[in-house]
């Protein structure tokens, strides 16, 4: 019997997918989410003279063919939801009309805003308040530049939308703001989560803009009368998910027991372990991780760090050089690469901007007298094991400021297609990893519509239901000596 149907919108830096769910049970056995991916189209940012935007209206319109294509195939989707990227917004004016393209949030009108604002507000009252990590592209830094800058559009503004609000706003005319979402901007105080006004007064930055966060799980509206005409399809509503696609993926992580360390892999790396308070503590602040708003009132304590996008840059430039190779090829190149010969930390602050990224890996590893990689597979084995290595750092940091331990690693998303960095994650950890599912966020998104479909109880009966609906591949730790020597060479790294 098919129980629910429901469409999920996964939109990450570099594609964006749409994907149906079905709550399927056979005869009296455990219910089970079947997903099937039905549209994927890429999501190119643009330069516009000095800035970097997202095209948000080609992504508003790959979601409505998602969502026509979702009935011409003869789904009958009840809600759907959309989970993107952190931090990023659009601003609408009084005629309820989009002020502007959206910013890209690795645009560099954030450079040098963090010491700028530390210095206004001071770095311990800003962590304590946010218990966020410092990142150049929070929210806070980007409408800080445009008030330094004396944009325009912080006057016309009246609200403020985070990338999945604005998507459902243009998909239903209605305006709210998530509450995962809104804790990525740096500018909501989380311990009573209500927004930051004595914060945004001091860095003039309107507070008007900012409406009440609203819970994960809530409905919101169905698709406007325009829409609907527009599209032709039958009657759908859209559901408040946990639309921070780093909080979805998290509800998809099949942990059974607790505590447990997850690790979600794509563009970004999020390594870290769920809590039921923040942990606003100096050590927290030092260590660089953040207390994100999670779904189901929990908190994420977590490290941000640079991820697959180095490798995605680097994949960039020698396609664009006429030197295509598939990411697959690219693994196997790696493979065949030496072991341990060189590697980057990745959370050097030189991979964060766009460009050259070959030629910064290379310098990297001069600068800290490595050998340097030449190959494209050395190139790619050194930012994985690179990566491998950072896990392993931020996995012990995440035990230290916890007083837990974690017997393994669960890795969520698209990064674990890379079966290598799941080998060289287990390698460096000495630990376990349990890699699956591949599409965490678009899962984590289903399943909070299904909670508001009740047809989930909670987040414990999410993660059951991820667990009996999809497979995990076990990595078991080989060659610990070699790793133990590396990770001691890595945590002495200093460029110069
Ligand atoms: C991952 C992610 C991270 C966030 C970064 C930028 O896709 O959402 O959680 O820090 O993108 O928004």
């Amino acid at each position: 019997t098919l129980l629910s149907t429901v469409l999920a919108f996964d939109l990450g830096a570099s594609s964006g997918r749409a994907l149906i769910g079905e709550l399927i049970q056979i005869g009296d056995e455990e219910p089970k989410l079947q997903v099937k991916e039905i549209h994927r189209f890429p999501n190119q940012p643009i330069q516009i003279g000095k800035h970097l935007h997202w095209d948000i209206l080609r992504l508003l319109h790959e979601i409505k063919t998602g969502i026509r294509i979702a009935f011409q195939e003869g789904y009958k989707p009840l809600t759907l939801g959309i989970d993107t990227w952190g931090v990023d917004f659009g601003l609408i004016d009084a005629n309820g009309e989009l002020v502007g393209n959206p910013y890209h949030y690795r645009d560099a009108q954030t450079e040098g805003l963090i010491e700028e604002v530390n210095g206004l507000i001071g770095k311990e009252a800003l962590f304590k308040q946010s218990g966020l990590q410092f990142m150049p592209f929070n929210t806070i830094y980007q409408l800080y530049a445009m008030r330094k800058a004396s944009s325009p559009k912080l006057d016309i503004a009246q609200t403020l939308l985070l990338t999945s609000d604005l998507l459902i706003y243009f998909l239903t005319g209605k305006k709210v703001c998530e509450f995962t979402m809104a804790t990525t901007t740096q500018l909501l105080n989380l311990e009573n989560q209500t927004w930051n006004v004595e914060l945004m007064d001091r860095l003039g930055i309107p507070s008007r803009l900012f409406l009440e966060p609203v819970a994960p799980g809530t409905r919101i509206a169905p698709l406007s009368p325009e829409v609907y005409e527009e599209l032709g399809v039958q009657s759908i509503e859209a559901v408040a998910v946990g639309t921070h696609d780093t909080e979805s993926a998290i509800v998809a992580v099949p942990a059974s027991s607790e505590p447990f360390a997850y690790l979600v892999c794509g563009t970004w790396s999020l390594l870290g372990t769920e809590l039921a308070e923040p942990l606003l503590t100096p050590e927290t602040m030092e260590l660089e991780f953040s207390n994100e708003g999670g779904v189901g009132g929990t908190y994420q304590l977590l490290k941000n760090i640079m991820g697959l996008w180095i490798l995605q840059e680097c994949k960039r430039e020698w396609d664009e050089r006429g030197n295509v190779i598939s990411f697959a090829d690219l693994a196997k190149l790696a493979e065949e690469a030496e072991p341990l010969r060189s590697f980057i930390q990745p959370d050097d602050p030189r991979f964060y901007s766009p460009s050259g990224m070959v030629e910064k890996v290379r310098s990297y590893c001069k600068e800290t007298n490595q050998p340097i990689p030449q190959s494209e597979g050395q190139v790619a084995r050194c930012i994985l094991e690179g990566l491998a290595l950072r896990y392993r750092q931020a996995l012990e940091q995440a035990e230290k400021l916890t007083g837990q331990s974690f017997s393994g690693l669960h890795m969520v998303g698209g990064g674990i297609q890379n079966e290598l960095l799941c080998r060289l994650t287990a390698g460096a950890l000495g630990r376990p990893v349990w890699a699956g599912p591949v599409e965490a966020s678009a899962i984590g998104n289903m399943l909070m519509q299904l909670v508001s479909l009740r047809q989930c109880k909670d987040l414990a009966a999410a993660r059951k239901l991820t667990a009996t609906s999809f497979p995990v591949q076990s990595y078991q730790a080989e060659s610990t000596d070699l790793w133990d020597q590396a990770y001691k060479k890595f945590i002495q790294l200093r460029p110069a």
